[in-house]
């Protein structure tokens, strides 16, 4: 029998006993599952949400390669002006304390939809980019990478030429319609079936083939905990639903991992 779901808006009323808390107390391994609502805190946009991304334009205009091949100069734009909000961005409570969890399970796996490159600045490792990264850019001919900081410096063109073919140059990440980099799906599909706990943070649960690791962990068997400041698509497969801004919920709830022991 399915215990019922546990909802908490402040982290600080989640239960002390019962299966739950059992099956938190021996988690060993965890996957996190973070979206553009984890980096909200960062100062970053999200894309969907109020004031988000994709309000003032749609995806469709940006983020697909017929975009791009259509307005290379406006859609390498968009993306040298979010790299700047990227530059100034920093990780926030939750990065911080998800990077954190490594000391605390056997196994952490952190998979994010985000470009920004913040679970890393944090301090997470073998982090897996789903949707590539910001950081990058790369020739849309040879595929030859190079920082974006330096793409965007070196050159007024927009967007620039590869120094190696002359190949317009384009943001390393995976747009509507493209596959996702190799290998990294299938592991995050293997690490999520794998999972005793999978913490989904900051995502509309939206985007597949990405959303679907939700469905996949909670069909696996891992406890489900969802920490959005409104409900999802999945939130019906979240054994636990804390409802608030990450920076604030993702360090309650590892309080309460910690007074689990
Ligand atoms: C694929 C690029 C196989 C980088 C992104 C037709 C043809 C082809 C494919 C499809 C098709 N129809 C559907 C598809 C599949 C498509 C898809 O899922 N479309 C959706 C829109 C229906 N997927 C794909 O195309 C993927 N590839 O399927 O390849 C294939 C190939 C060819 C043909 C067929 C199949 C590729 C998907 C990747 C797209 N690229 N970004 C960039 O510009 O960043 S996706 C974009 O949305 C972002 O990268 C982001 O990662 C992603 C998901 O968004 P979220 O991260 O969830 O952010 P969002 O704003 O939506 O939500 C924020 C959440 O945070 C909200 O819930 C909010 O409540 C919450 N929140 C806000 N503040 C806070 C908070 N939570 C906590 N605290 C807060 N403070
Ligand atoms: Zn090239």
């Amino acid at each position: 029998m399915r215990q019922a779901r546990i909802e908490s808006s402040t982290g600080l009323d989640l239960p002390t006993t019962g299966s739950m808390v059992e099956r938190a107390r021996a988690a060993r391994r965890a996957v996190v599952f973070s979206g553009a609502g984890l980096s909200k805190e960062s100062g970053l946009d999200t894309f969907r949400g109020p004031g988000g991304l994709w309000e003032r334009m749609r995806p469709e205009d940006l983020a697909t390669p017929q975009a791009f091949a259509r307005d290379p100069e406006t859609v390498w734009r968009w993306y040298a002006w979010r790299w700047q909000q990227v530059a100034g961005a920093t990780p926030n409570p939750a990065h911080r304390e998800i990077a954190r969890w490594e000391g605390r399970f056997e196994s952490l796996q952190v998979v994010t939809q985000n470009v920004d490159g913040l679970h890393l600045a944090a301090g997470s490792t073998g982090v897996l980019e789903l949707h590539g990264t910001i950081a990058f850019a790369r020739c849309s001919v040879c595929s030859r990478r190079e920082p974006m900081g330096e793409a965007v410096a070196r050159s007024a063109q927009e967007p620039p030429r590869c120094p190696a073919c002359s190949g317009c140059l384009r943001p390393d990440v995976v747009w509507f319609g493209e596959q996702l980099p190799e290998g990294v799906f299938e592991a995050a599909a293997e690490a999520s079936s794998a999972a005793h706990l999978f913490l989904t943070v900051g995502t509309s649960a939206t985007v597949y083939p990405a959303a679907g690791l939700i469905e996949i962990a909670a069909r696996s068997g891992a406890l489900v905990i969802e920490v959005n400041v409104e409900p999802t698509p999945l939130s019906d497969l979240a054994d636990v639903r804390m409802a608030g801004p990450a920076a604030e919920m993702v360090p309650a709830l590892g309080r309460w991992l910690d007074r689990l022991g």
